[in-house]
């Protein structure tokens, strides 16, 4: 059953005028639909677990601008906080007593967190996170993994996940290989890996930093024990343990993947949901690490627009629904009825597929699986994804535009909804088989 073509005239138009304007045309690499083919739609307004292109088209959206829109996007009560905040100014550039809210309820929240310091976005978040890494351990070095994605800051721009996966790129020029000299990676899941790198750089690394549940290279889970062998070895070689839970953070539980999985780091980096759809980073944690960060300490980390009101109220309102008792369960069950779902219909067309979902995220590949690492995850059948992301995108479902992303559900997304979504990957399954 072939989809209508769906009348995106005005779309066409608009992104056509944007690459004269912008690189690509968009704001970020990934938006731009480059590694699934078609034409990006320009959203005008977004309600809910919908989103409205500028031709009038309306889609079942699971992106949800990448993970702030969890309670559903412009949630009238954060609408309705944002309206009154906003009467009072947009940035004060000092203190305010949101901060001190928002602030709290991170502390309450996040089991590894003593202290927080709030950032304009994730990248921020880990940029500072690395340097505090460094400040507090007096090492240089860093372990990440390949496949993970900690923002585009110079030195976690290798092997990178996300859109330098998407768009297949060697990392980035304009990166000098000093920068990223300290930056040692290893396999995701793989602990005999660390373990070598820490035997072949004694007291040289100051620490690890993962996504405690991978987003960035496709969906990809730790396995039992991956973490907590983490944080053994970094407290045997007297390094820090650090979770990027800038994705995951208040999307796997209302404390994050640490207090799902139960392990808990030295330091946490935040973003999106705790943004409330406002730029919100945040990177917190052990009170006697955090009180190197100036002026408390000699850590240098500053900006302009970091803790504004308006970010301070989404954020505070967002979490404050998160919440609210039953949430978690609701976003659990929608998603694995969805991935459940998608994963029948894939296999009915006889298409290999691998799939999960923790929370409200989830993930497939279009390959028999397991998918345990990066290299595995690109064992997946990437052109036949594109034109699922089409056949999808034709029949009223946006996902993510790349098959090395996680996509997200919200509390928004009614049965119905998923049940018109499942009905869509049905018929786009069969189109593509
Ligand atoms: P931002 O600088 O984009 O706010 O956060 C960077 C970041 C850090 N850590 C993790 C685990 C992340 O997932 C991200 C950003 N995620 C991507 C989606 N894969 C943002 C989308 C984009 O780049 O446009």
């Amino acid at each position: 059953m072939t989809a209508p073509t769906l009348n995106t005239t005005r779309s066409q138009e608009l992104f056509s005028a944007a690459q004269a304007l912008m690189p690509g045309g968009v704001s970020s690499p990934v938006r731009a639909f480059r590694s699934v083919g078609g034409q990006p739609i320009v959203f005008d307004r977004v309600k809910g677990p919908y989103a409205w292109d500028v031709d009038g088209n309306k889609y079942i959206d699971y992106i949800g601008s990448w993970g702030p829109a969890i309670c559903g996007h412009a949630h009238p009560e954060v609408i309705s906080a944002l309206q009154e905040a906003i009467e009072k100014g947009t940035s004060f550039g000092a203190p305010c007593a949101l901060e001190n809210t928002l602030a709290e309820m991170v502390i309450d929240a996040v089991p590894s967190v003593e202290m927080v310091r709030f950032v304009n976005s994730g990248t921020e978040a880990c940029m500072a996170v690395l340097r505090l890494m460094r400040a507090f351990t007096g090492r240089d070095k860093v372990i990440k993994f390949e496949g993970c994605y900690h923002g585009h800051a110079d030195m976690f721009l290798v092997k990178a996940g996300s859109g330098v996966a998407t768009l297949g790129l060697p990392d980035s020029p304009g990166v000098p290989r000093s920068t990223t000299a300290n930056t040692l990676t290893a396999p995701y899941n793989d602990l005999e890996a660390v373990k070598q790198l820490f035997a072949e750089n004694p007291d040289a690394i100051s620490g690890v930093i993962l996504e405690p549940i991978v987003g960035n290279a496709g969906f990809i889970q730790p396995e039992p024990g991956f973490l907590e062998g983490l944080r053994e070895l970094t407290k045997e070689h007297g390094a820090l343990l650090v979770f990027d839970e800038v994705m995951t953070g208040f999307r796997i539980s209302y404390g994050g993947a640490q207090a799902h999985f139960g392990v808990t780091p030295d330091l946490t980096t935040m973003g999106k949901v705790i943004g409330g759809g406002l730029p919100v980073g945040a990177y917190g944690g052990r009170r006697d690490i955090m009180e190197m960060v100036a002026p408390a300490g000699p850590m240098y980390q500053a900006g302009t627009l970091s803790g504004n009101p308006l970010a301070m109220t989404a954020g505070i309102k967002t979490l404050e629904l998160l919440r609210q008792p039953g949430s978690y369960e609701k976003l659990t069950a929608t998603t694995e009825k969805l991935i459940a779902g998608i994963k029948e219909a894939a296999s009915t067309a006889g298409i290999p597929i691998t799939g999960a979902s923790v929370s409200a995220m989830f993930g497939f590949f279009l390959c028999e699986g397991p998918v345990r690492n990066f290299e595995e995850a690109k064992a997946t059948d990437a052109e036949r994804f594109g034109k699922l992301h089409r056949a999808m995108l034709q029949r009223g479902v946006y996902l993510a535009p790349s098959a090395f992303e996680a996509g997200f559900t919200s509390l928004a997304h009614s049965d119905g909804d998923v049940e018109a979504t499942l009905q869509a990957f049905r018929e786009s399954f069969a189109e593509i088989a």
